[in-house]
């Protein structure tokens, strides 16, 4: 299949926002914070129902840097979408912000889509990197009750098996979503990045996997981009490194929605817990343009 070419005039056609506004940067009314959360799955986690893991968590991403949303473990996702459709400009088009720090990275995947349906992932710098499992799928068994605090086992698609552990001195409650309901399993798939949580001697390290991964302390985290001081302390994200599922390069002119999934499955010992990307708020580098 050839790679696909979306433009912008075949995204005006389609309705796809952007239609009614000037050039004139002074003249543009867009924001550039997240305008609409349009859907939170989370996988099980620690956070999962407790001040980082509700829908309202979800909605405190809304119009700035406010508040923080855990996608529990392996698989958990957020879709979000600004006012007007982010642009391939020059150089990073978006950046994401986490609770990362040095020492502390939990990275999640990004993946952009031009309408909601067709979603292109972002490259980054550890996707093929020995650890890496493409094509990866966890399935989660729900506990036997939701009352409080229990092991969520899971297994997956490379004959794998564990559990996100109950930590309920810290979390009491359940982690079992509850947006998951009644429903006995819950399958994520993605990428899965290496383990990134190591024993220095004296405690665990969360280390970075490098760029193009949200919640990450990569070598662009502490850059300022686009002359905006709000875009330092995260991740930067550019259009060009999209790739279809087969790998193969994409080239996107603007996104409508973008979506990030917790890409590692690792449970640290101790109260650290399972890794679980957070996203706390997310810039378009092209809102005034
Ligand atoms: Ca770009
Ligand atoms: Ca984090």
């Amino acid at each position: 299949m050839k790679d696909s070419i979306w433009l912008l005039p075949i995204a005006g056609l389609l309705g796809l926002g952007g239609c009614n506004k000037t050039n004139d940067p002074e003249q543009s009314t867009h924001s550039k914070w997240i305008a609409r959360i349009v859907s939170y799955t989370p996988a099980p986690g620690q956070f999962v129902n407790s001040e980082m893991g509700t829908w309202e968590a979800a909605e405190s991403l809304v119009g700035g840097k406010k508040g923080c949303l855990s996608l529990g473990g392996f698989g958990g996702v957020v879709v979000f979408e600004f006012d007007h459709e982010v642009r391939n400009i020059e150089g990073p088009d978006f950046v994401l912000f986490g609770n990362a720090f040095d020492g502390s990275s939990e990275p999640g995947v990004v993946e952009v889509s031009p309408d909601g349906e067709r979603w292109y992932r972002l490259s980054g710098a550890a996707d093929e990197a020995e650890g890496s499992v493409a094509d990866y799928e966890v399935t989660y068994v729900r506990p036997e009750q939701l009352e409080r605090a229990e092991e969520v086992g899971w297994t997956d698609n490379r004959g794998g098996s564990g559990a996100i552990e109950a930590l309920d001195e810290i979390h009491p409650q359940s982690y079992w979503p509850v947006s998951a309901g009644a429903e006995r399993t819950l399958t994520f798939r993605g990428i899965r990045l290496p383990d990134n949580a190591v024993w220095n001697g004296a405690k665990y390290v969360l280390g970075d996997l490098g760029e193009g991964y949200a919640d990450n302390w990569s070598p662009d985290y502490t850059a300022v981009v686009g002359g905006d001081p709000d875009t330092k302390y995260g991740n930067k994200f550019d259009l060009d490194r999209a790739v279809d599922e087969t790998g193969r390069r994409v080239e996107l002119r603007t996104v409508r929605q973008i979506r990030v999934y917790t890409a590692v499955n690792q449970q640290v010992e101790g109260m650290l817990g399972e890794v679980s990307t957070e996203i706390c708020g997310a810039l378009s580098l092209s809102a005034g343009l």
